[in-house]
């Protein structure tokens, strides 16, 4: 299904007119406070994030999975579902796939449907963490890490791959996820591990075309309880710079131990020029993937401060892959993915309000209490109207949820697909 242009323009006229009210009233305010109003729009309304094709069905917990009615069962069903986050949102411009899960049968058809859509393919992401059919090689104990040399070489093999059919569609990136590690203490070498996998990276970011990035992901424990290889930013750091310049570190914000200092690294790595791919996400405990902004929204705050600062002043460091990498178990994925990017762009919204000149001069004069008024005048102030404004700017909707609601889109993709249908992959 397809959200036309002149259907949205049909649902946001109730809401037009409340609409302008409170935009007037929060553009007078910040205007009088010194903000740029026109210029913040224009960097919400270009600000895009690519939609993993594996956040568009219901996951599941390693207790048990339940299913959400018209999930997306082929690859073309997933595009049309970003392709409807795109119409209501204007800020899913792209989609990351998932390999061997999403491989394309008609290269040149898959390609035209995402344009139909208006939509990119974002970073290639690839799956050495478990065995694929008729796979000679078992991952079960580790991939690019592997003792065994040929259990690596498949992994790499599977990585260049990987890049073949990104090349295909026009994606310029590779993301690497390892579950690779350990279980048990002892069951492994730490630095044998690290070794090989550095040289398999070494081995894949060589095989990359010169306009490709790799981006390399870090987490700290799980699917190993005890070790894993990538287990920090500062491990993952070590390895882009050991590949090269155009290797990087990813982070998910779902991949850190509880109170880490996430928006501390996020800093770091943008004044090494190393920080490539950005996850979103929220988690009270873990991994949890939690809607992003749902737990934590001050954290992402102040990460997206940080992130603001770093793409004014860091010109060494690239603009980030933005996407959202969560699961849903329990709320419709579309819908949560609505409110996931709504919570971005709140924070992105927010951090663009905080004069950076005033905190800098707060910051040099010592005046703890101003630094501290100045980021929490920002966090407090409902920048919704922004959101909406940069929407509508671009063909969007006011309120997408509602309008998902209004329109009764889940309705009309059960009818469409069928109530039983399983997100291939999950
Ligand atoms: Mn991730």
């Amino acid at each position: 299904m397809r959200i036309t242009k002149e259907r949205i323009a049909e649902e946001n006229k109730p809401h037009l007119k409340s609409h302008t009210e409170r935009f007037d009233f929060l553009s007078h305010t910040l205007r009088h406070a010194g903000g740029e109003v026109e210029a913040i729009i224009d960097q919400l309304a270009a600000f895009q994030v690519a939609i993993p094709s594996w956040a568009l069905g219901a996951g599941g917990t390693r207790f048990g999975r339940f299913s959400f009615y018209g999930e997306p069962a082929t690859l073309e069903q997933k595009i049309e579902d970003v392709g409807i986050l795109q119409s209501l949102t204007q800020t899913a411009g792209a989609i990351s796939l998932h390999i061997p899960w999403d491989v394309p049968s008609d290269y040149t058809a898959i390609k035209e449907l995402a344009a139909s859509h208006e939509l990119l393919f974002d970073a290639v992401n690839s799956n050495t963490f478990q065995d694929q059919k008729n796979a000679k090689e078992s991952y079960k104990y580790g991939s690019l890490s592997a003792n065994r040399s040929a259990v690596r070489k498949q992994a790499v093999k599977h990585n260049i791959e990987v890049v073949d059919i990104g090349k295909k569609l026009g994606s310029k990136s590779l993301t690497v996820w390892l579950a690779d590690g350990a279980n048990f203490p002892g069951q492994r070498n730490f630095q044998t591990a690290l070794q090989h996998t550095e040289d398999s990276l070494k081995e894949i970011y060589a095989a990359l075309p010169s306009d490709w990035k790799l981006f390399i992901e870090y987490k700290p424990y799980e699917p190993n309880f005890y070790s894993t290889v990538i287990q920090d930013w500062g491990t993952s750091f070590m390895l882009a710079n050991a590949c090269g310049d155009r290797a990087y570190t990813l982070v998910d914000l779902g991949h850190h131990l509880p109170n880490t200092n996430i928006e501390q690294i996020v800093s770091t790595l943008m004044l090494k020029g190393k920080l490539g791919g950005f996850h979103f996400n929220d988690s009270k405990y873990g991994d949890d993937d939690s809607t992003v902004g749902s737990v934590k929204p001050y954290a992402l705050f102040l990460i997206f401060n940080e992130l603001v600062y770093g793409m004014l002043n860091n010109p060494q460091n690239p603009y980030p892959a933005w996407m959202i990498d969560a699961s849903h178990n329990i709320k419709d994925p579309l819908e949560d993915l609505i409110q996931s990017l709504e919570a971005i762009q709140e924070a992105y919204a927010k951090a663009l309000l905080i004069d950076q000149s005033q905190l800098k001069s707060a910051q040099e004069a010592n005046d703890v209490v101003v630094c501290q008024e100045i980021l929490q005048d920002a966090f407090r102030t409902d920048v919704r109207p922004l959101l909406e404004a940069a929407r509508l700017r671009r063909g969007g909707t006011i309120h997408p949820l509602k309008t998902f609601r209004s329109l009764k889109i889940r309705e009309q993709l059960i009818r469409e697909r069928g109530k039983n249908t399983v997100a291939s992959g999950l």
